[in-house]
């Protein structure tokens, strides 16, 4: 499964925070930040395990013991784009944090992430609408006048997008 990482947001007075729970693992083990802004991480600790003691960063080299209970707060500084890893103190329990530069690249992938999420139903309302085309010429033809044709041509494509658009993000609320 792929997993969107979870970006870090800016609190009220301008932090950039990240929560992570320390259960197993880390969660969210995959996390994006601004780079060239202090990143603030919030652990907290959910098990006993040896691997929730410490956590272990890369850049900068900082070796941090977790608090057992409650949370703890490790400050990192403003760092330029690229990746940090994070693990516990023998490597079994991973996470790492990407710096990306400017705040609109995100921005252009979601929207091309929402343009490929809309390619497949538009695609197929396509299709539909063309293979139901000679119907509507077959009823022009026995029926309607090519103003009318062409009317009911136009609120077809329309029906057709629209039950593909909620086809589509019902099939992706179910799975
Ligand atoms: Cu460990």
């Amino acid at each position: 499964m792929l997993l969107q990482p979870v970006r870090a947001r800016f609190d009220p007075s301008g932090h950039q925070v990240v929560e992570v729970t320390v259960h197993r693992g880390y969660q969210p083990d995959s996390i994006r930040a601004w780079a060239g802004a202090p990143l603030r991480i919030v652990f907290r600790r959910e098990d006993d395990d040896a691997c929730s003691e410490r956590v272990i960063f890369s850049a900068p080299r900082l070796d941090r013991r977790l608090s057992a209970t409650g949370a703890t707060t490790i400050d990192l500084p403003a760092q330029p784009p690229g990746e940090i890893r994070f693990t516990c103190g023998m490597g079994r329990y991973r996470g790492h944090i990407e710096l990306v530069d400017e705040r609109r690249l995100p921005i252009l992938a979601s929207l091309r992430q929402q343009a490929t999420r809309l390619e497949a139903p538009l695609g197929t309302a396509i299709v539909l609408w063309v293979c139901s085309l000679p119907l509507i010429a077959l009823l022009a033809v026995l029926a309607l006048d090519a103003g009318a044709a062409i009317t009911v041509a136009g609120a077809a494509l329309v029906a057709w997008v629209a039950g593909c658009l909620w086809a589509f993000r019902r099939s992706t609320h179910t799975t």
